[in-house]
């Protein structure tokens, strides 16, 4: 008789996995595949498994275009002053890898905006380790930091004051993504502010681009330069219809929604995305998402139906017409430590659940494309 063995396929592309021929198709690493444990893993080819980790490290976000490059590059040849500025709310650690090369070299000040959404109980110095924390990771030490939102009295003048420490007669570059508060930024800053040199405020193309930039002289010899913000690709915000972006936009103070979730269960953020417990023990999480988006906990076992359901009652919103079928989202599955630290996964634009890491097994389903993290805490 001969023996019999389960024939073993990657999880996400479905290759036949092998261990033998490491250039080929379905290979995977000898001891993964020897030490599997039917029922409690699945398995990824090495392929898949590095796009993973670029899924979770945000690389996937697009390229970014010549002409930012370009104009980076002045920056980095100038040693000019950076300002970042990021969405508290959004923002998950998925800082564009092609900026963060460029930038990397220089000096870099962060502004963490949308303060705003976050409780007053929540202190300043929380959001501003958070930040650190996913700016460090990818190799910058911001030279500052600081955490502010709309109704903030914001000190403007004190603001530039600092910076105009820091950029030692340098140009300023502010860049960051669509939306994350630039343009509000520079608009609190022109209140205050006194055109002294012989040059004027422009918006127009930048020296050998087609892209449009802000100028602000700062002297007769430097500027601040306002960067269109980089594209969401990797944002929820990027998958889905002008509706439901309302929806998943916050405009009150963020929630903390409370559950207890164990093997089994899942939650439901509209139809737009779900955090599995795939195994595990019991475990409190905290949930945060826009007022408009709804929560559910059902079955994991049932989250495929319910998917199909949804989409014609419309009982738990957002829906979005782009994202119907399980095929329209991306699966994956995190391991957790067993730390005892609190620790977030978030999905980008979208939320994220924040609990105490104790070995657990949690899968997240996501709108194709959109990018994952798991880090500590951003509020612990
Ligand atoms: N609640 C809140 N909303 C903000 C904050 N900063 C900006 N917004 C809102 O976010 C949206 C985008 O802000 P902008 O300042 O235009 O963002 P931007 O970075 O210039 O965007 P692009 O130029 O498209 O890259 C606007 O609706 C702002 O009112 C903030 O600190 N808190
Ligand atoms: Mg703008």
């Amino acid at each position: 008789m001969g023996k019999i063995r389960r024939v073993m396929r990657c999880y996400n592309c479905g290759a036949v996995l092998q261990s033998s021929k490491s250039k080929e198709k379905g290979y995977i690493q000898k001891d993964l595949l020897d030490n599997y444990n039917d029922g409690q893993q699945v398995l990824y080819c090495q392929k898949c498994f590095d796009f993973m980790k670029v899924i979770n490290t945000g690389a996937l976000e697009q390229n970014i275009d010549k002409a930012t490059t370009k104009i980076l590059d002045d920056a980095v040849a100038t040693d000019a002053y950076i300002i970042w500025v990021v969405d508290l709310f959004t923002f998950n650690g998925t800082l564009n890898p092609d900026v963060v090369k460029k930038v990397k070299k220089l000096q870099v000040g962060v502004i963490g905006t949308h303060r705003d959404l976050f409780s007053n109980l929540i202190k300043d110095e929380t959001l501003e380790r958070f930040l650190r924390e996913r700016f460090t990771e990818c190799g910058i030490k911001p030279e500052s930091i600081t955490v502010l939102g709309n109704e903030d009295d914001v000190d403007v003048k004190e603001l530039m004051k600092k910076y105009n420490a820091a950029r030692k007669a340098h140009d300023i570059y502010m860049i960051g993504s669509l939306n994350s508060g630039k343009t509000s930024l520079i608009n609190k800053f022109l209140k205050h502010y006194i055109n002294k040199t012989k040059w004027q405020i422009k918006t127009e193309n930048y020296r050998g681009t087609n892209v449009k930039v802000m100028s602000i002289p700062l002297t007769n010899s430097s500027f601040v330069y306002e960067l269109p913000g980089f594209s969401l690709a990797t944002s929820v915000m990027g998958k889905v219809e002008k509706e439901v972006q309302k929806l998943i936009t916050p405009r009150r103070k963020i929630e903390t929604h409370y559950r207890t979730i164990t093997k089994g269960d899942a939650i439901a953020l509209g139809s737009l995305g779900y955090f599995e417990m795939y195994s595990g023990r019991a475990t409190a999480i905290k949930l945060y998402c826009a007022e408009g988006v709804e929560i559910k906990k059902l079955s994991s076992a049932k989250v495929d139906d319910f998917i199909e359901e949804n989409n014609r009652k419309r009982s738990l919103r957002p829906v979005s017409e782009r994202i119907s079928s399980f095929r329209d989202y991306d699966f994956f599955e995190y391991t957790m430590e067993n730390d005892g630290q609190v620790h977030d996964i978030a999905i980008e634009g979208l939320g994220w659940i924040s609990f105490v890491a104790k070995g657990q097994v949690i899968r997240v389903m996501f709108p194709k494309g959109a990018a994952i993290k798991e880090s500590l805490g951003k509020l612990r």
